[in-house]
């Protein structure tokens, strides 16, 4: 193989390294107490827990400023609150039209910049999706908690509030980037509450019963629910905020209620209420029904299907947009894969299972090996992956199974030379 190539797959194999991808901005002792507070709902604060040679990295001022510059971020992607009330797109962007006719809002810098200067917050949302160093630390946090994660980033300068006192539907876990902030937590409203709970009593807690001014490299857990408000203190401040969207009793239901549709006695009309004995056969019938569903559909397959829906786009092009991807000399092409999850991997009677971003692929067994060394998120040489196929597959409709699974998106094509 190829010097550089050797080099490029050496570089991409470190940075796909899920535990790399988290030690490199959090020790795994201060990881494993993050962990445990996340687990058990513990509202908990980790002063300096972020490594102090890299955690700027993970958003320098100066890549937030190319990433507003070079990215058309309009509300509410990109939005400014003050006082709890956001401040209308228009007061600090234009709508231009194109010469083609489309419409774009465009920044009047000199108005943002007063309005930050005026006490204003700036909050981008997902935007991990927006900077790589960013993505994959939060794709690291996604394998180990195995949930999805979305990071907005709040900015401000004026020791005013950019949100009112509110309580977030998801666990959040804070981590000042640059500058100071101050928070203040609240009480809960209710055990566990979720933002489409119809039952949920709004009591809005009076008094804070923790207040602390967060400082460079520390971190912040406050699990859903808790009431809380930040300020910052009259300096520039940036904090991420990674929100955590756990799994609930009432997913697995939604969940199951999909797989429930292929049942009959689950699309079965429900007698007419003047029909009491046949409503009573219903009841005693769909109650079994249930209990025999739970069984089928258990709660471990829906937390595999959950798993393989946390995935992130990847675009690989030129090559994916090819029929014939690979040309020779094949030996400039390496293969990895975009499922960063092993678990999604599986052998059921006799047959290899891929549960991909919420679709499951069905192969045979003959290339689960090839599946597996894919699934550790190494880069590979074609060539290997090729050999790896059964022997008695031809080259060519190898590489068009190779192919179609660039096609569908579960594995990507890198090129030396490209
Ligand atoms: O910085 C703020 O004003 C509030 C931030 C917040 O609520 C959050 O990051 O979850």
């Amino acid at each position: 193989m190829q010097q550089h190539l050797k080099k490029m797959m050496e570089n991409a194999l470190t940075e796909h390294e899920t535990p790399h991808r988290v030690n490199r901005y959090i020790s795994e002792a201060d990881w494993d107490k993050i962990y445990e507070a996340i687990k058990t709902h513990e509202f908990s604060f980790f002063p300096n827990s972020l490594n102090p040679n890299s955690y700027k990295n993970l958003m320098p001022w100066e890549s937030l400023n190319k990433i507003i510059t070079e990215h058309r971020l309009c509300s509410p992607r990109m939005r400014l609150f003050k006082n709890g009330e956001s401040i209308p797109e228009n007061d600090y962007s234009v709508s231009k039209i194109s010469p083609g006719n489309t419409v774009f809002i465009d920044i009047l810098v000199e108005r943002l910049y007063y309005y930050l200067r005026e006490g204003a917050s700036l909050i981008i949302d997902a935007i991990e999706e927006l900077y790589q160093p960013l993505k994959d630390f939060t794709i690291g946090l996604e394998n180990l908690l195995n949930l999805p994660i979305k990071v907005n980033a709040y900015l401000s300068w004026k020791d005013v509030r950019g949100f009112e006192k509110h309580w977030d539907g998801h666990d959040v876990l804070i981590l000042q980037i640059h500058g100071k902030k101050k928070w203040f937590i609240y009480g809960k409203t209710q055990k566990y509450p979720v933002y489409m709970n119809p039952h949920c009593e709004i009591n809005v807690p009076e008094k804070h019963i923790w207040d602390k001014t967060l400082e460079e490299g520390d971190l912040l857990y406050i699990p859903r629910g808790m009431w809380h408000h930040a300020e910052a203190i009259n300096e520039p401040s940036l904090h991420l905020t990674f929100g955590i969207k756990r799994n609930i009793a009432t997913d697995y239901i939604n969940w199951l209620q999909e797989q429930l549709f292929k049942k009959e006695e689950f699309r079965k009309d429900i007698p007419f209420s003047d029909e009491i004995i046949k409503l009573d056969e219903y009841q005693r019938d769909i109650k079994k029904s249930i209990i025999h569903a739970l069984e089928e559909y258990t709660l471990e397959s829906f937390l595999i299907y959950k798993r393989s829906k946390i995935h992130r786009k990847s675009i690989n092009l030129p090559f994916a947009a090819q029929s014939l991807i690979f040309k020779k000399p094949l030996n400039e092409y390496a293969i990895k894969t975009t499922c960063y999850n092993s678990s999604n991997l599986d052998i059921k009677n006799g047959n290899g299972i891929l549960k991909f971003n919420g679709k499951v692929l069905h192969f045979s067994k003959s290339c689960y090996n090839f599946f597996s060394v894919l699934s550790n998120n190494e880069v590979h040489s074609l060539e290997k992956l090729l050999n790896i196929l059964p022997k008695k597959t031809n080259q060519e409709n190898k590489l068009l199974f190779i192919t179609s699974l660039v096609h569908k998106g579960i594995i990507e094509v890198l090129k030396y030379n490209n």
